[in-house]
């Protein structure tokens, strides 16, 4: 066959099918190839009938209609399918072909695989792809990262089909190594976090102010005009008035019971890993985790007892907008975090990541897509070395004036006894981070009162000593013990 593709994706799934007829929209030849070979004929008669799709019924015959260098793209399940095709592709590569891992993979094994094929001199990406299926069609928001020699040969092909926002392609280059998917990571801890904080207001609408869902519906459809505009508070307003066919709300016939695939418990560690305080993710999965718990609630609900009312006695009008500025600058938080996290493993692992351009990418086509990024992408447009979104002026004036809101639903909340994690750890975050003192200095003594692990004094920093705290016990210091 002719060297005709411009470029193989493997994986016939939803994902991989719509991106190959995204692909073919902008003027790209796609080879298709999936491994159970009798969905590439299913294919190009049903999805991709009258397109350029061709397909390929074996991986050497696929990688004969390529173009060079050769890319390859991926879209398989992640883990070792990943590995398995990487180790049948290499032998059947040149020198400088790419191959592409658009999958949900780990950072760490994207960051192995990089390295793997760079010693046998081919390029691997590991792309970060958001957005869904619709997405996909019609344009993702695409996170490369990887071995940078693949991207000027990739750069047309993914910016052409990812989702424009401002006018711009939702994708740039990442950085090296496992960056890609590390971003991917990030975007989705920071969506677990912004879904929790949907659900928080929810939960206080409907049990603190006792509105019905085509109420509720109505404030989120006002809410997503202003400064919370975006994807998830839109389908939020959506899915608050669906009716199922009986006429009731289908949203509260729903089993409170969170799944979830795992992204958002991978950021949590990565953020336990690297000592940064991603605090409202970290609360956002286990809140999924304690909705799972679903026997034990029910047992709980009836012997542990709360205030006598969850109702809100107060101005209800007023407290509904506390809630939006609650939920406004919760968000402001989240992302600050997830930025920091990003920043601390940019800074481990040598990514020089471009933190603008990374808002940019989340701006459009994903599913935490909003205007808020915006703000972000020109906060670090403003200042690139910006070492924490809360320090920009545009944050921290957001902040200054939600501030009394915010802490007004914090409190309200807790005297209620209505749970809400997510608001609640931002401000316990908001008020550590702005804490010139913190009360570390007895945790300190603590540690060194019972382990002699010793504590620095404020005017002989680096300096670690010990004290015989008791009078007993010897003068021994733990010199070895890390934190
Ligand atoms: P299949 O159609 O042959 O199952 C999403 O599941 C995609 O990943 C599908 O294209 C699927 O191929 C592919 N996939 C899943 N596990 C795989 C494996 N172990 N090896 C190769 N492809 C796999």
């Amino acid at each position: 066959m002719s060297e005709k593709a411009d470029i193989a994706l493997i994986g016939l799934a939803v994902m991989g099918q719509n991106l190959i007829l995204n692909m073919n929209d902008h003027g790209f030849v796609v080879c298709a190839f999936n491994r159970s070979v009798e969905k590439v004929d299913s294919f190009l008669k049903n999805e991709a009938k009258g397109t350029k799709v061709i397909g390929a019924k074996s991986l050497e015959e696929m990688v004969k209609t390529l173009k060079k260098p050769r890319r390859v793209m991926m879209l398989v399940k992640a883990g070792s399918a990943v590995d398995d095709f990487i180790i049948k592709l290499v032998p059947l590569l040149e020198k400088g072909d790419i191959i592409i891992d658009g999958g949900n993979s780990e950072y760490v094994d994207t960051t192995r695989r990089v390295k793997e094929c760079a010693e046998k001199g081919i390029l691997f990406v590991g792309s970060g792809v958001s957005g869904g299926e619709d997405g996909a069609r019609y344009g993702p928001s695409l996170m490369p990262g990887g071995n940078p020699a693949a991207w000027p040969a990739i750069k047309p092909i993914f910016q052409g089909i990812a989702a424009k926002a401002d006018n711009e392609p939702c994708c740039d280059w990442v950085g090296d190594g496992g960056a890609g998917h590390f971003v991917k990571m990030v975007h989705n801890g920071i969506e677990y976090g912004d879904m929790q904080l949907i659900c928080e207001a929810y939960h206080l609408m409907k049990c603190a102010l006792n509105m019905d869902n085509s109420e509720m519906s109505k404030v989120f459809e006002e809410w997503n005009k202003g400064v919370l505009d975006s994807f998830l508070i839109e389908i939020t307003k959506d899915i608050l008035k669906f009716k199922d066919k009986d006429g009731k709300y289908l949203v509260e016939k729903i089993r409170d019971s969170a799944g979830q695939k795992g992204t958002g418990k991978w950021t949590a560690i990565a953020a336990l890993d690297y000592g940064m305080p991603v605090t409202l993710i970290g609360e956002s999965v286990f809140s999924r985790c304690l909705s799972s718990l679903v026997e034990e609630r029910h047992k709980a609900s009836e012997l542990l007892k709360g205030p006598p009312t969850t109702e809100f006695k107060g101005d209800k009008k007023k407290f509904l907008d506390s809630i939006r500025q609650a939920l406004y600058a919760s968000k402001i938080i989240s992302y600050a975090q997830g930025f920091m996290l990003m920043r601390e493993a940019a800074h481990l692992y040598n990514w020089n990541l471009n933190y603008g351009g990374i808002a940019l990418m989340w701006r459009g086509g994903c599913i935490i897509r909003s205007v808020f990024l915006g703000n972000i992408k020109t906060a670090f447009e403003h200042n690139p070395k910006l070492t924490n979104l809360l320090l920009d002026p545009f944050f921290n004036d957001a902040i200054q004036k939600s501030q009394a809101a915010w802490r007004e639903v914090v409190a309200t909340a807790a005297v209620l006894g209505v749970p809400t994690p997510a608001f609640s750890t931002a401000l316990a975050f908001y008020d550590g981070y702005r804490s010139k003192r913190l009360p570390a200095n007895l945790l300190q003594a603590q540690r060194d009162y019972f382990g002699a692990h010793t504590y620095e004094l404020l005017n002989e920093p680096g300096k670690f000593v010990h004290t015989n705290w008791t009078g007993h016990g010897g003068n021994v210091s733990a010199s070895t013990y890390q934190a």
